[in-house]
């Protein structure tokens, strides 16, 4: 594939309700979008760094840095043979592993749709629907939480994340689990407590969790370790796994028992496949993260959770549940058996409405030879 133009465009999406994690609030998703165009066909890619470093150290701002200087000139006018061909010519670079994984997703958009196949189909995909959950962010009080857990459970999820942070777990985790004694329920700290909150930890241990994501520091696996040996609910990792070799560490140590996958965290696809394989051969049971994504950044979601190992449900929501109007089309919608499908068109499988898309874009730069 010789790539001839690339548009690197800031978007910005007012949020259907404010997302509040230990991290901050959220009023606003941005995001970057990026379109690469090669023989009269274009392949769309979405970078989920966002508008602060809470969640990783990448932002919108970063990532447009390391894009536009360094991994942009690497592909454009070159002969790009595949993904494997990408990420060897970004060799002498490391980290900002959002902004790889971005124009890495436009690349297989680009590959499926020149192949003719559905990025499913290329990944190795076995399901048509997938399961997903609802992530729910920090509410007001515990009362609050009650109630958009009860009507996101109304609206047909069957499985709800909720946020945690200090001083905001245990009250809300018993206040739902009061409410919903059988719900599929899980709780996600975004590495917001230490070792010395094992307490806490010990008090969750008895509201028959699903999982635990994230409790402390990314860079931390030691210490994960030893909260989940005094655990039973095992432990999920999301920020502390950045490539297959983070997996294979964290498991060797019993720092985690399960992992959740976002292509964006681990430099794309390509690599959230060999954390998949590595798990799935381990028999460690692996879901599909989110980041808030647009429509484009979802349907690699939902290819990526078609593989064998996904057995637990997704932060993969229904498209309503984000914004009141999306940049990419078909709008996803959530099954009655709380599932959503999965694209089978070429590529990524969805277009880009780009009136759209214009109303959402800050910002927009384009590059070509
Ligand atoms: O449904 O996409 C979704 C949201 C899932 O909770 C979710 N994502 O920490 O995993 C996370 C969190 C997040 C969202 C992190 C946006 C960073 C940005």
């Amino acid at each position: 594939m010789k790539i001839e133009v690339i548009e690197l465009r800031h978007v910005r999406m007012r949020l259907r309700e404010p997302f509040e994690t230990s991290f901050g609030v959220e009023l606003d998703r941005d995001c970057l979008i990026l379109r690469v165009d090669c023989e009269g066909m274009t392949g769309w890619g979405e970078c989920v760094a966002g508008i602060t470093p809470g969640y990783s150290y990448e932002t919108t701002k970063t990532a447009w840095h390391i894009l536009s200087e360094f991994y942009i000139p690497t592909v454009l006018g070159r002969e790009v043979a595949d993904v494997e061909d990408y990420h060897r010519g970004l060799g002498a670079f490391k980290g900002h592993n959002l902004a790889r994984a971005g124009l890495e997703m436009a690349l297989w958009d680009l590959m499926g749709k020149v192949q003719g196949k559905s990025l499913t189909t290329i990944l190795g995909g076995v399901v048509e629907r997938v399961p997903v959950g609802v992530s729910i962010g920090i509410q007001q009080d515990p009362s609050a939480l009650v109630d958009a857990v009860g009507r996101y459970v109304e609206a047909g999820y069957r499985r709800v994340k909720i946020k945690i942070k200090p001083g905001r777990d245990v009250f809300e985790v018993e206040a739902v689990r009061k409410s919903f004694p059988d719900l599929p329920l899980q709780v996600d700290a975004n590495s917001a407590y230490t070792l010395e909150d094992v307490a806490v930890f010990e008090e969750l241990d008895n509201q028959q969790l699903l999982l635990i994501e994230q409790p402390l520091a990314e860079d931390d696996l030691i210490d994960h370790s030893r909260l989940q040996a005094r655990l039973q609910t095992p432990i999920c990792l999301d920020e502390s796994i950045l490539s297959a070799r983070h997996a294979r560490q964290a498991l060797e140590i019993d720092a985690c028992r399960v992992i959740n996958i976002k292509a964006g965290r681990v430099s794309g696809l390509l690599e959230g496949l060999a954390v998949h394989d590595l798990c799935y051969e381990a028999g460690v049971p692996v879901w599909c993260g989110g980041m808030l994504e647009t429509g484009i950044g979802r349907a690699a979601n939902l290819a990526l959770a078609s593989l064998p190992g996904f057995t637990l449900p997704g932060d993969i929501s229904a498209s309503d549940r984000y914004y009141a109007e999306d940049i990419a089309e078909p709008r996803f919608t959530l099954n009655p058996d709380s599932t959503i499908d999965v694209p089978t068109g070429s590529g990524l499988g969805v277009e880009v409405v780009s009136d759209a898309l214009d109303r959402v874009t800050l910002h927009r730069e384009v590059y070509k030879l």
